[in-house]
């Protein structure tokens, strides 16, 4: 048995005028909450310190910087990382990141209990456009203010475990487990901000969203086998609703709790690494039953090609 108390740490909405200071005070508050329910690991969303800036235009890129981090820790999360190394508690929480060189990536990392950086994370799929769309109820700008990550989907042995991390949009992409699978992940954990209304499809409903949130995180797990941490940002910035849906799913694909609410709030697990490993070494034995000389089209291919 390989238990880890798991706190899905969701928060709620982020207003465009909140100062990260703010945001981080209640990101210490849902720690010390999980302190006082023994957990050893807290999951934040993606892109915690801020409100969900992409759905904003700026005509010059540079001016987005604001929304971005050029240090980790730095002045406003210092608190942050000394309230976890106080508790002894690993944390993972998502922000925009501006490297050194200046490149801008949608960054999430995995932090271990003695407050170190074991684990960074660059978002991979980036939904949306990269420029002004006058057909869209609302702007998606990630193509926009970040690159996609170039640091692939790692893994990371800590905590007694193999943990993964990826960010939002690539949940719904089944290459993100099964590479994180074939390294032997035993726990994803991955923040979301997810737009309730579809900018394309207005009318798509709220259940439909959330059917498709947990069908994506749910298959996920089952077929790699791993537990699967998905916290939100949720509830209404400046007018725009975020979906939330924030839930602990084990290897099974069974979801463990949700959170009901699009408030600041956590949901707290026990979860049995062990647990992993009856898939691993049965169904889902990728040794024993992959055939990759099938399997070609998967990286030869970007998109579909359709038979005359
Ligand atoms: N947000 C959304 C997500 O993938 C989206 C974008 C919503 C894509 C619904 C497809 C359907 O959850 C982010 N930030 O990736």
């Amino acid at each position: 048995m390989r238990k880890i108390r798991v706190a899905a740490a969701q928060l709620g909405p982020i207003q465009r005028d909140e100062k990260r200071e703010a945001v981080v005070a209640r990101m210490i508050a849902l720690m010390d909450e999980a302190a006082r329910e023994g957990a050893d690991l807290v999951v934040y969303p993606e892109l915690a310190l801020t409100t969900f800036f992409p759905r904003w235009y700026h005509e010059d890129r540079a001016e987005a910087d604001v929304w971005f981090e050029r240090a980790m820790p730095n002045e406003a999360t210092a608190p942050l990382f000394a309230r976890a190394r106080e508790h002894g508690m690993g944390m993972s929480f998502g922000y925009a990141e501006l490297t050194p060189e200046g490149r801008h990536f949608n960054t999430a990392i995995l932090v271990d209990k003695a407050g170190a950086i074991v684990g960074t994370y660059r978002k991979i799929h980036l939904p949306g456009h990269d420029e002004f769309d006058p057909e869209r109820t609302h702007q998606h700008l990630e193509k926009r203010y970040f690159e996609p990550g170039d640091l692939g989907f790692p893994v990371w042995r800590t905590m007694g475990g193999v943990f993964g991390m990826c960010i939002c949009n690539d949940r719904r992409w089944p290459e993100t487990y099964r590479v994180l699978g074939l390294q032997g992940v035993e726990m994803v954990l991955l923040g979301f901000n997810t737009p309730s209304v579809n900018s394309q499809k207005g009318a798509e409903a709220h259940d439909q969203r959330m059917f498709h949130h947990r069908l994506s995180v749910q298959a996920g797990a089952y077929q790699n086998s791993t537990f699967v941490v998905a916290v939100a940002k949720a509830g209404t910035e400046d007018g725009h609703h975020l979906m939330g849906g924030t839930c602990i799913v084990d290897p099974d694909g069974v979801i463990l709790g949700e959170i009901p609410h699009e408030d600041d709030g956590i949901l707290v697990r026990d979860c049995d690494l062990d647990a992993t490993r009856f898939g691993k070494e049965t169904v889902f034995d990728f040794a024993r039953h992959r055939r990759v000389e099938h399997y070609g089209l998967i990286t030869q291919r970007t998109g579909a090609v359709a038979p005359e």
